[in-house]
């Protein structure tokens, strides 16, 4: 071991007997001061507007850090159950917004910093986002942490500590050009290193039979070629209640007698070069949010955390409790986000066995025990299957394993069903059609105690369709847990109009408690509270067209709608059917069917994945589209049409509070639950949406008449199979004729001919699996009523207060203490105080 990394043992005990520090402004101050003094090292000659944010967050940290040792000691002497959630995306954000709130620093530190004469909130503005996900599920996972923090939980995040995060997405002549998003190149002042908890990772070589020294033939994983891995935790502070949880983050590294071997071979720039390799496992976030099937990388950073994250989960057992395993069960959960971890299920089984001596059997109670699955997506190009010849290269011993999990089941279902081969085949683990891969959803059902969804349409159609032989085989592993955001960060940080608003009328409970927001219900009958309502999301929109005019070039106006889609570009999502109406719009203010007009603008935003074709193309269109649409004169005062570059965490924080309508358009049966729908309601947009995901729970607790619907169920997209005409949609529908006239006769792509055929295509086919044009009808039908809406005024408003009042459900406080009740059963366990 590298002497750096032995522990230390104090002599003295006052070296942990520090003084609280200050949390007043003078405190603040002072240690500001110190930090840009002394430890960066600021002098005339490097003044560095980096230096001002990273004073800031380390006078936030150190307060952080007092609260974050008080809560592991409590965790620890308590000896209570842990819940670990295994992610291969975290998408946090910015922190120093969110510990400022969660430590009530605000008021302190913007008088701190007017002292100094420094703005508190450009200073915010200098944090890169913490970018390590692709989207929803990233993000997920980060609102997740931060209830489970401010419920009081024992929760650990365990992810991957990506050199480079979400890349930066630039426009240029309509095209995403996607640039590397190098977030640690200043250093990430929130993170700390613990290379004493470094933990060694296998892979490659074989495994083989051996007897061990009781006489017990056992099976090791021998001839491996293995790299480090160095944890990073960085503080997940809760709401005002002194915890500080923990999301401990690796890095690959490559191990010290890789590079000697070499060495002493005598090749030292070779050695050096290994080192590089070794650390490439960590180099980069996957784009792709369905999955990007077969990279062997990728296999390798999900092992790699699977790994990593469960032998310091042994690690610190066996520390405490030797090699006694009878009461792990009892004490530790595993929540696997998706399939993603899922080599976490062979990888226990293996430590349990091989490392410590386990049987089978007692091994796989434990991990049956201890793992719980939640599956986010249907679409069936995103369920990860790996190939078995990639598999047993990589991790030979893990394929072992998973073969002999196969085999078990296998007896299972014949034992269930004798006879039915052809169910055999269907749920076999390992799919033997064509090239032979694993099927990780499979693996993670029948090794998890809980599988579950994100929304009840979507928990539904798990069971009914994807997991039906399962389900029919263990009902009692399937439940929902609906999703939910946080609202600290997404009402109470970015929208502190709003906040206060809520705050002088009902009080400041519902940060903890959202179901509270119901008693803003009878203010929506109060006309001069409307008022006030009003004039905050007018001056959000103030804020978000600044922000428009600044990225997009684009001037919107306030008194108009604004018409917001933001997420990841996907068919699915059908963006597409989004520009189809602006097009139609635009047809219509040309055509001068402009009385009784609504002025609208639309604002969409998201990255595409860089390999996906069709998803680059719908992002041209919208550029397209917004050149001629914000040129045209005859659309001035009446529409207008953005692309907003690089969304991202910080963006969307300036988004939801000034949206006044939320767009939640998938085709019935594919968005698993959404987010964003949520972070709009709470902030009072109003949702057009079709009968999916967590739209459906949306519109049951706003009540039909505040919720604008269209389009497909669910059940209708799955009859409409094999029957679909959109030849013959378009025919009966004039405005869609027209709509796709526009774009065949080269109007928005004058100077490249051809440019946008395969969308035109794509609409016209009748295998289109999005069916577009089905729903165009009803969607501008829904659109017009919006239209109407929005024009009386406090009709609209006493709407939007409705939503926000009815929100409440959709805190990820809710979603927490669900897990927590029906899968981990967590008792809550208060800081220590000093
Ligand atoms: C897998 C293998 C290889 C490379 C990448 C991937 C990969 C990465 C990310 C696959 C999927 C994702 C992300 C999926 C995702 O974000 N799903 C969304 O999860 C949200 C939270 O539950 C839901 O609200 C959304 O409906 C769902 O689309």
């Amino acid at each position: 071991m590298n002497p750096i990394n032995k522990p230390f043992i104090p002599k003295h005990p006052n070296t942990l007997k520090i003084p609280p520090l200050g949390m007043n402004a003078i405190g603040l101050e002072e240690d500001f001061c110190r930090y840009f003094n002394h430890t960066l090292g600021w002098g005339k000659d490097s003044v560095s507007s980096h230096h001002v944010y990273a004073s800031c967050a380390l006078v936030l940290r150190d307060r952080l850090v007092e609260r974050w040792r008080r809560t592991q000691r409590a965790y620890d002497e308590s000896g209570c159950k842990q819940a670990y959630y295994l992610s291969l995306e975290f998408l946090m954000g910015r922190a120093l917004g969110n510990a400022l709130l969660n430590l009530d620093l605000e008021e302190a530190s913007a008088e701190a910093m007017r002292n100094l004469g420094l703005e508190l909130e450009e200073v915010q503005e200098l944090e890169s986002d913490a970018g390590l996900g692709n989207g929803g599920l990233g993000r997920l996972a980060a609102c997740f942490l931060d209830s489970c923090a401010t419920l009081q939980l024992p929760v650990t995040g365990y992810g991957i500590r990506y050199e480079y995060g979400m890349f930066r997405q630039k426009i240029e002549q309509g095209y995403q050009l996607e640039e590397p998003d190098h977030w640690l190149r200043n250093g990430n002042p929130w993170e700390i290193e613990r290379p004493e908890y470094t933990v060694r990772i296998k892979s490659g070589g074989r495994s083989e039979h051996y007897t061990a020294a009781d006489g017990s033939l056992r099976m090791r994983w021998v001839d491996t070629q293995d790299v480090l891995a160095v944890p990073f935790d960085m503080p997940i502070p809760g709401y005002r209640n002194g915890t500080v949880n923990t999301l401990r983050l690796w890095k690959a590294a490559a191990t010290e007698e890789f590079d000697l071997d070499e060495f002493n071979a005598g090749s030292y720039t070779e050695a050096v070069a290994a080192k590089n390799a070794a650390e490439h496992i960590t180099m980069v976030l996957y784009p792709n949010d369905a999955s990007e099937n077969g990279k062997e990388l990728r296999l390798r950073q999900q092992y790699f955390l699977a790994s990593a994250s469960l032998q310091d989960v042994l690690r610190r057992w066996v520390h405490k409790h030797g090699e006694d395993f009878s009461g792990f069960a009892g004490l530790s959960c595993f929540q696997l986000n998706d399939t993603h971890p899922t080599c976490a299920v062979p990888e226990l089984m293996r430590l349990l066995m091989d490392e410590h001596g386990l049987g089978w059997e007692e091994a796989w109670d434990i991990t049956s025990q201890t793992m719980a699955y939640t599956n986010h997506t249907l679409l069936p190009e995103a369920l990860e299957r790996w190939p078995v010849n990639m598999f047993g290269r990589l991790l030979p011993r893990l394929l072992d394993i998973i073969y002999e999990i196969n085999a078990r089941f296998m007896e299972e279902v014949s034992r269930r069903w004798p006879g039915d081969t052809e169910r055999e085949c269907r749920m076999s683990l390992v799919e033997e059609c064509g090239v032979p891969q694993i099927r990780m959803a499979y693996l993670a059902v029948v090794a998890c105690h809980s599988v579950n969804g994100v929304a009840a349409l979507h928990s539904h159609l798990l069971q009914q369709h994807l997991f039906h032989d399962f389900f029919e085989l263990w009902p009692h592993k399937f439940n929902n847990k609906t999703n939910g955001v946080t609202p600290r960060r997404w009402l109470a940080s970015s929208n502190p109009l709003l906040s206060k608003l809520i705050d002088d009328s009902i009080g400041e409970g519902w940060r903890t408690d959202l179901s509270g927001l119901q008693a803003l219900k009878p203010f929506a009958g109060d006309k001069k509270f409307r008022a006030e309502w009003y004039k905050v999301k007018q001056a959000n929109k103030q804020r978000l067209a600044a922000m428009v005019a600044k990225d997009c070039g684009v001037v919107f106006d306030t008194s108009a709608l604004f018409d917001v889609q933001v997420k990841r570009i996907h068919e699915y999502k059908r963006q597409l059917l989004n520009v189809l109406h602006v097009i139609h719009l635009y047809d219509r203010i040309k055509r001068g069917d402009t009385a009784d007009w609504t002025p609208r603008c639309v604002l969409i935003g998201g990255k595409a994945a860089p390999g996906y074709v069709m998803a680059k193309r719908i992002i041209r269109l919208v550029t397209a589209v917004a050149d001629v649409v914000n040129h045209d004169p005859a659309t001035k005062g009446l529409l207008r049409l953005a692309f907003l570059p690089d969304y991202r965490v910080s963006a969307m924080e300036v988004i939801c509070p000034a949206a006044d309508l939320s767009e939640q358009i998938s085709t019935a049966g594919k968005e698993a639950s959404g987010t964003g729908n949520m972070k709009f309601m709470m902030n009072g947009a109003i949702t057009i949406g079709t009968l999916d995901g967590a739209n459906i729970e949306i519109r049951e607790e706003a009540g039909a008449e505040n919720f604008f619907l269209f389009g497909l169920t669910a059940d209708q997209v799955e009859a409409a199979r094999g029957h679909y005409d959109p030849a013959a949609i378009v025919a009966a529908d004039r405005d869609l004729a027209r709509v796709i006239h526009l774009l065949q006769s080269g109007h928005f792509n004058l100077f490249e001919p051809g440019l946008f055929d395969p969308i035109v295509h794509s609409v016209l086919n009748p295998q289109d699996p999005w069916l577009t044009a089905a729903d165009f009808r009803s969607y501008v039908d829904a659109q017009q009523s919006v239209a109407v809406a929005y024009r009386d005024r406090e009709r609209w408003t006493r709407m939007s207060i409705l939503n926000a009042a009815a929100s409440g459900k959709f805190s990820s406080d809710r979603t927490i203490q669900d897990y927590n009740r029906d899968i981990w059963h967590l008792p809550q366990v208060p800081a220590h105080l000093e």
